[in-house]
């Protein structure tokens, strides 16, 4: 995202020995991503359908030969993640709604939108409601802080009594996004190929934002966001619009590089956080190459803006 790299070579960012690693370096095995079983599961309402993400070992970040690699996706790392299960779609207007319906939970986003010159500005009037285009219910949610993010998932636990749901580690978000795959996008080597999956910067956003450096050569059908699953497009573990659409914030404190990150999947926690991450691109930004698996997003988590929303994780002894 270009925002987030703008402010990574100008804001002073945590070092990585100040975060707490929740999990010791704890590698070992071969290296074994597996498919999901892709079951389903719904024991509440209000719960999001989950696929469930059998366990697997898996290289966390991108080589220094992939093009359009940046140095914060190193030194690639094998990760053991445990099985767990995730949203199978990014959580929707719907689902955000009911949430603030039942609670009268005012948001906290300061959401920043996309101005008609194609750059990012605040607007004190947007929010989740009005993120400065339209959408229905069975779009992903936006204009959502980490603050925002979390309240919804406090009280989506409150009507799950036999499920707690949470945010992925940014190692999970990785494996499942990746879903076997190495290529810098998860169905394959080439980035044009994104309109056939996921919606992102397209030559509809070319002709909005002309000032957009490297939008892609195909039309998705959307400017803005997408429903939920519009693609019909399940990447290899049955889970949709990982990548694209919307950025996800993950669990997550931001660390420039990947030289410590916790080997058994688990977020990297900081005493005091400096930025949160959010993965895998959106409708736009400024490109289309944000679509490449490895790029990592990083922001204030105390503001959001009109192309990050969310998904959810379950732990699989929570099942
Ligand atoms: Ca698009
Ligand atoms: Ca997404």
């Amino acid at each position: 995202m270009r925002i987030a790299k703008t402010l990574t070579s100008t804001v002073k960012l945590m070092p990585a020995t100040a975060c707490l690693l929740l999990a010791l370096w704890s590698c070992s095995g071969a290296l074994s991503a597996t498919k999901s079983d892709a079951k389903e599961m719904s024991t509440c309402p209000a719960c999001p359908e989950v696929v469930q993400i059998e366990g697997g070992t898996f290289l966390l970040g991108s080589p220094v030969d992939e093009s359009g690699h940046v140095e914060d996706e190193g030194p690639q790392q094998r990760i053991t993640v445990a099985p767990f299960a995730v949203s199978r779609f990014e959580i929707t207007i719907a689902q955000y709604a009911a949430f603030v319906g039942a609670t009268g939970y005012d948001a906290d986003a300061r959401c920043l939108v996309m101005g008609e010159n194609g750059s990012w500005n605040y607007d004190p009037e947007a929010s989740w409601r009005n993120p400065g285009f339209e959408q229905d219910s069975n779009h992903p949610v936006v204009c959502v802080n980490w603050n925002d993010v979390n309240a919804y998932i406090t009280w989506l636990n409150n009507q799950s009594p036999d499920r707690q749901f949470r945010l992925l580690s940014e190692s999970e978000w990785e494996y499942a996004a990746r879903s076997g795959s190495t290529t810098p996008y998860w169905w394959g080597d080439v980035e044009d190929d994104f309109c056939q999956h996921t919606n992102g910067a397209d030559v509809t956003a070319r002709a909005a934002y002309p000032g957009w450096p490297r939008t892609g050569n195909c039309d998705d059908g959307f400017l803005y966001t997408a429903p939920v699953g519009h693609f019909g497009s399940p990447n290899g573990f049955g889970v949709e619009d990982m990548v694209g659409n919307v950025w996800e914030w993950v669990a997550d404190c931001y660390v420039d590089n990947y030289s410590r990150h916790p080997k058994d999947g688990k977020p990297v926690i900081c005493e005091d956080c400096d930025k949160g991450v959010f993965r895998g691109g959106a409708w736009g930004d400024h490109g289309s190459f944000y679509l490449r698996t490895a790029y990592r997003g990083a922001w204030d988590r105390s503001m959001s803006f009109s192309n990050i929303g969310f998904r959810v994780a379950v732990s699989r002894d929570s099942n």
